[in-house]
């Protein structure tokens, strides 16, 4: 089978930053990874903090749980891992970043009606600056994503600009004021698709998601990924667990450095744990409106 992107899909993703892709996931193992997740949000409602496996609302109780992501699933359950390498994605990312990338990260926002937060406008790349900006992440819709459950933004060509401040009050908050960097939001794209449908978009694309004010799930899981000469800028932690995210070529230990625009994420925003709690400072005082 052949999975690849086709030219026009590559030059488009190269001209506007994102791409969107239908019909990724088979049916089937769309309603595998659902139960996994159902388990998985089980085992969320006995617990009463954020840990390293979930990421709690603020009014999350084990009668009402509100969860709003689970950090690597691909560690607690093997159907994530199975998605990981799913053909259908990876053949996709090879055909933008090549034979050699790694994971950088994997998280299923869920987006519930009780715990369906906005994201604040953004760029990955500010999280988590590279050597080079081969690096971008894929959004795997695992419920429709409909006009009123939590809609992601993309801004078409944003990744050829600046990286903006996403800093308030001295501290890292993971978000843009976009008056105050009078960003044009005029051209926002405002992204649908059946469950089984997949986004790509690149980390300096700017983006953001709405909240869910509907009564079903918007589950999207995004696995970011990073060509294998793109190292951190952040730095490290463990050589061997780095290279063991390998998903695709060798180990490549002379990065890449390209001209790229980068502010560090320094100093570390206030409330740690997720970008819903990065973005506190900021989102508490604004009212749902992204745009
Ligand atoms: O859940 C979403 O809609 C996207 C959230 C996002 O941009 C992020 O987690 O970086």
């Amino acid at each position: 089978m052949n999975y690849n992107l086709s030219n026009d899909q590559v030059n488009e993703y190269n001209e506007n930053g994102y791409l969107i892709v239908e019909n990724v996931i088979h049916k089937n193992f769309l309603t595998e990874l659902n139960s996994a997740t159902d388990k998985m949000l089980k085992y969320a409602a006995l617990i009463n903090n954020s840990d390293e496996q979930f990421d709690l609302g603020d009014n999350h109780t084990s009668s009402k749980p509100s969860v709003r992501r689970i950090k690597q699933p691909q560690n607690y359950n093997d159907v994530f891992k199975k998605l990981l390498f799913y053909p259908n994605i990876i053949q996709k990312v090879i055909s933008l970043l090549g034979n050699n990338f790694r994971l950088h990260n994997g998280k299923m926002n869920l987006k519930s009606p009780s715990a369906g937060d906005l994201v604040d406008w953004h760029q990955d790349w500010a999280f988590y600056p590279h050597s080079n900006d081969d690096v971008l992440a894929v959004g795997i819709m695992l419920d429709d994503m409909t006009l009123d459950n939590g809609t992601v933004l993309f801004v078409p060509g944003s990744h050829k600009g600046e990286v903006y401040d996403h800093h308030h009050n001295g501290y890292f908050a993971g978000a843009i004021d976009t008056k105050k960097s009078n960003i044009d939001l005029s051209n926002v794209k405002e992204i649908t698709g059946k469950a089984g449908t997949i986004t790509i978009h690149h980390a300096r694309l700017l983006h953001a998601s709405k909240p869910n004010i509907s009564k079903s799930n918007r589950r999207f899981l995004l696995w970011e990924f990073a060509a294998n000469d793109a190292w951190p800028l952040m730095g490290i932690n463990n050589y061997e667990e780095f290279n063991k995210k390998i998903i695709s070529g060798n180990a490549i230990n002379n990065p890449r450095l390209t001209q790229v625009p980068v502010r560090m994420p320094l100093p570390a925003a206030i409330n740690q744990g997720s970008i819903f709690e990065n973005q506190k400072t900021i989102t508490k005082n604004k009212k749902n409106i992204l745009i």
